[in-house]
């Protein structure tokens, strides 16, 4: 359910943009680097106000835990209770004229490990009624309202893919696009650190410079990162290549729609522009690689407005790892713009062709760990698995035998890369769904399908074990945007739904998404605009609302990365330290380490969002 203007509680907002304030800034050691200098507000901002409701902050809390948006009417409705009792509890369905519409008893859960609390599970799901407000009552306590809606998640794919467009750098946004995130562009040739237009390397790196304009942010910070960039692009073009009709027919905030290109393309060839420009030049000794990020030389406070940041702009070394996601999202970026531009499509695959050979050719050029002074490292010191994805992605669009022959002869080939979430680091699962999905001449591609088959087999068993329903259930406590991973979990869960047409995968990532949208530990919707209780203080230099009260909060479809049970950033840490991973969390700007938005957990969100919109 979304919450009309009304609703916003402006007064309590205001207080605790003072309380914050009031905070003196301290200066603590950088742990990692998400962080910042906590600097205080100094002004900078967007130039229109901020204009979509959000929820407000007091909302009444109850321990009946249900998606806060809605469940579609044919698929799964489960909702979580806390409740010490150890017998069921009747439960009551009651539509928005508070007509019992089904009728039921919960089945206690016991602890739940992720969360310390004792659970019951409420199953409506037989009940197959459409409406909107509905409310489930446990033992006389009342859920948030819901609505049972096939359309449910339509209005989410469209902002998770339109939250892009306010996230991209050297252009100015347009109001009447965005409304409410019209800013100056940012990191433009007339931007006060010299922006991205003429950028040098490091000391000793190089001695050329590139125009590198263009792009997204990264998330909360301004730098731009060839891995995480690579991974994001890949994944949206990814949402269109799972059903070109229903993207075609997606219209987005962006300012290309209307064009011939559908919007998720024209919003991926943003980027897609921005990673090429990334590359080494010809004639310079490491011509094909890909500069592993171009950033801000120190970390700025918050907020700061792109197009205010008077940091000096930097191309850190070129890294094997970004040049094969480079090479990856090109080359499926050459087969997705092939019906539409095919001129554009040579230009990405030559991209992608010649970035392969560099990385062979260099294929131990780690980025360090410790390279986190003004913008994250994206370290990764094992690239088999970029390996992997970029040659999956050159064979699907080629059909060159050779590189057919680097995926077979890749050790991950036939490994499990299902065990673990995928993500910037660990892309392997990348090229192994496309390798089972987009048409190829794999001798042993049957293999290849059943074993995203097997690895969403195992998500449904862990969502099964788990007393609020998520895919996810590490040893060890929730990993740093744990709602990503979640949301990636479940993408490999649809994928088996597209591989096999079975509805339990189907069904699954519609239960998976309840988790996301407020059956949760928490009662937390992680998405701003969404639900009654949302999130909506990301970590961000522009949408630092909580801050100033002239910006704006994140635009809707904003994800937040969402519990971490390291608590990486000191404002978490000092309020929730010895937390029960799901409870590591906390809406609030400054906690970076739980609370920060960034374009790859939007990524995640989109396709999960689009693939239950499409199917439901
Ligand atoms: O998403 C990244 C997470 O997986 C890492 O554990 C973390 C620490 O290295 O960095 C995160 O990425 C941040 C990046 O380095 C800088 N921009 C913001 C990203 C999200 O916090």
């Amino acid at each position: 359910m979304r919450l009309p203007a009304f609703l916003q509680s402006r007064k309590g907002r205001l207080a605790a943009v003072a309380a914050i304030v009031a905070v003196p800034a301290v200066v603590l050691p950088i742990v990692f680097s998400g962080g910042d200098e906590h600097g205080l507000p100094v002004g900078a901002g967007a130039d229109t106000a901020y204009a979509f409701p959000v929820t407000p902050d007091h909302i009444p809390d109850t321990p009946v835990r249900v998606n806060q948006v809605g469940y579609l009417p044919d698929g799964p409705k489960r909702a979580t209770v806390i409740s010490d009792s150890s017998q069921p509890l009747p439960w009551q369905l009651k539509d928005n004229a508070g007509k019992v519409v089904a009728s039921g008893e919960s089945q206690p859960r016991g602890m739940d490990p992720s969360s310390g609390q004792n659970t019951h599970v409420v199953d409506f799901s037989s009940y197959r009624g459409t409406g909107h407000t509905y409310t489930l009552e446990v033992d006389g306590k009342a859920s948030l309202p819901f609505d049972l809606d096939p359309k449910a998640y339509q209005q989410l794919g469209v902002d998770a893919l339109s939250f892009y467009y306010p996230q991209r750098s050297g252009i100015a946004i347009d109001g009447k696009i965005a409304p409410g995130y019209a800013r100056k562009a940012g990191h433009v040739a007339e931007s006060p650190g010299g922006g991205d237009s003429k950028v040098p390397c490091q000391p000793g790196v190089c001695d050329y410079t590139l125009d590198v304009t263009g792009g997204w942010y990264d998330a909360g910070d301004h730098g731009k990162y060839v891995v995480n960039g690579g991974i994001s692009v890949a994944q949206l073009m990814s949402s269109y290549e799972r059903s070109p009709k229903a993207a075609e027919a997606r219209g987005l905030r962006v300012p290309e729609h209307g064009g011939k290109t559908p919007d998720v393309l024209a919003e991926a060839r943003w980027e897609l522009d921005f990673l090429t420009k990334m590359q080494v030049p010809a004639g310079q000794p490491l011509a094909g690689m890909a500069h592993h990020k171009i950033a801000d030389a120190a970390w700025t406070g918050l907020p700061t407005d792109p197009a205010a940041d008077t940091q000096q702009r930097q191309l850190h070394a070129p890294s094997t790892a970004a040049t094969l996601n480079l090479a990856a999202a090109a080359a499926q970026g050459a087969r997705v713009f092939e019906p539409y531009d095919k001129q554009y499509a040579e230009k990405l695959l030559n991209v992608a062709k010649t970035a392969y050979a560099a990385a062979q050719a260099h294929p131990t050029m780690y980025a360090s760990s410790s390279d986190s002074t003004g913008s994250g490292a994206y370290d990764d010191s094992n690239v088999s698995d970029e390996f992997y994805w970029a040659a999956a992605e050159l064979y699907i669009t080629t059909g060159d035998k050779q590189y057919g022959a680097d995926v077979t002869a890749s050790p991950l080939h036939k490994a499990d890369v299902f065990d673990r979430a995928f993500d910037w680091q660990n892309t392997a699962a990348l090229g192994r769904l496309d390798l089972a999905t987009v048409k190829n001449q794999l001798a042993d591609r049957d293999r290849v399908r059943q074993s995203v088959v097997d690895g969403a087999d195992r998500f449904l068993k862990t969502m099964d074990g788990q007393a609020y329903g998520q895919p996810y259930a590490p040893e060890g406590g929730y990993d740093w945007a744990s709602n990503s991973q979640m949301l990636n979990n479940l993408a490999v869960v649809g994928t088996a739904f597209d591989i096999t047409g079975k509805a339990k995968y189907r069904d699954g990532v519609a239960g998976g998404m309840d988790y996301i949208l407020g059956r949760n530990a928490l009662n937390q919707s992680y998405v701003t605009g969404y639900g009654e209780k949302a999130s909506k203080n990301q970590h961000s230099r522009w949408y630092a609302h909580q801050l100033d009260p002239k910006l704006p909060n994140p635009p809707r479809g904003t994800l937040a990365g969402g519990p971490n049970s390291q608590l990486q950033d000191e404002v978490a840490s000092a309020a929730l330290r010895g937390c029960k991973p799901q409870l590591c969390y906390m809406d609030d700007i400054q906690s970076w380490s739980t609370n920060e938005l960034t374009i790859n957990w939007n990524a995640s969100l989109a396709w999960v969002s689009t693939f239950v919109a499409d199917n439901a």
